[in-house]
């Protein structure tokens, strides 16, 4: 088994892995670059919805299927992403929508540490996924801003969804000050246990729903774009142009995603398992 960095900044491929026998040696070997690459891909493996949960449950416990979110009709593990109807009913969520920057679950207290995702029907065109680096992301930063958000909470709403939807069993709430609205809190400079590195985590980009606790609003909001700026730089990006059979395997505490759209009478089907859950720890 080889590990290929894709790019300096993002990204290894994993070339000859086995899915049918899972060697403990090649498992720690790709733990090991799960962790050091943030984002792996294998590329062009046409394993099973039993193997895509199996592998998945070798790096952390099982994450059920949440909300409003579709399970895969006999593999419960599997979450199924798509646009894709049949007699009517749609088989997966988050169909063209919810396109921007985000790492998956920011509203939970324990959100999943890896995801896996695998690609199994594709538009013509568009549907390309990107990862940004995280760490990267916080070592840009210049060190006064730094200075300002290490040892701070970041605030989440968890009222609303990314796109702007109430959540199942939330209210609207009464006061338009986002900073009293139910919510979570997690440390913005984020330590991944796996590394012991820092990255910046911060759930989604919308910062007039997002909150650097304690810091004046106006603050927050700049050093928020700051940091929004750095993503959408594109200097620490991977681009996943996929291809059938493509799986993606990222560490959801030290890197974002985004996807861009695609023509809607295209169908796109994702299978997508979470790995481990974890609450968000910094340690100085
Ligand atoms: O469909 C994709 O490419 C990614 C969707 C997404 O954000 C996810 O699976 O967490
Ligand atoms: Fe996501």
């Amino acid at each position: 088994m080889n590990v290929i960095p894709i790019q300096a900044s993002c990204g290894a491929d994993i070339i000859g892995f086995d899915f049918e026998h899972l060697y403990p040696d090649q498992v720690d070997a790709v733990r090991a670059a799960w962790r050091d690459y943030g984002v792996l891909r294998f590329r062009g493996y046409d394993i099973t919805t039993q193997q895509h949960a199996k592998f998945s449950n070798l790096f952390g416990h099982y994450v059920p299927v949440k909300g409003t979110s579709i399970a895969h009709h006999d593999q419960k593990e599997i979450t199924v992403i798509s646009n894709a109807k049949v007699d009517g009913k749609p088989v997966g969520t988050l169909g063209n929508v919810d396109l921007e920057w985000h790492t998956d679950s920011w509203y939970f207290d324990k959100p999943p540490c890896g995801q896996i995702l695998r690609a199994l029907e594709l538009p013509r065109t568009g549907g390309d996924t990107y990862w940004v680096n995280m760490y990267a992301v916080y070592d840009a930063l210049p060190e006064f801003t730094r200075k300002i958000i290490e040892g701070r909470l970041i605030q989440f709403n968890i009222v609303y969804d990314a796109v702007g939807r109430v959540r199942p069993g939330q209210e609207k709430p009464e006061t338009d000050d986002f900073r009293l609205w139910k919510h979570v809190r997690h440390p913005i400079v984020r330590t991944n246990p796996e590394s012991g590195r820092k990255a910046v985590y911060i759930g989604y980009f919308d910062s007039t729903k997002n909150w650097i606790v304690g810091l004046p609003l106006e603050q927050s909001k700049a050093i928020l774009e700051e940091i929004y700026s750095l993503i959408d730089s594109g200097k620490f990006v991977f681009q996943q142009k996929w291809q059938p059979n493509d799986i993606i395997m990222w560490d959801n505490r030290c890197t974002m995603h985004r996807r861009d759209g695609w023509n809607e009478t295209d169908m796109r089907i994702m299978h997508r398992t979470g790995t481990g859950t974890e609450t968000p720890i910094y340690v100085y």
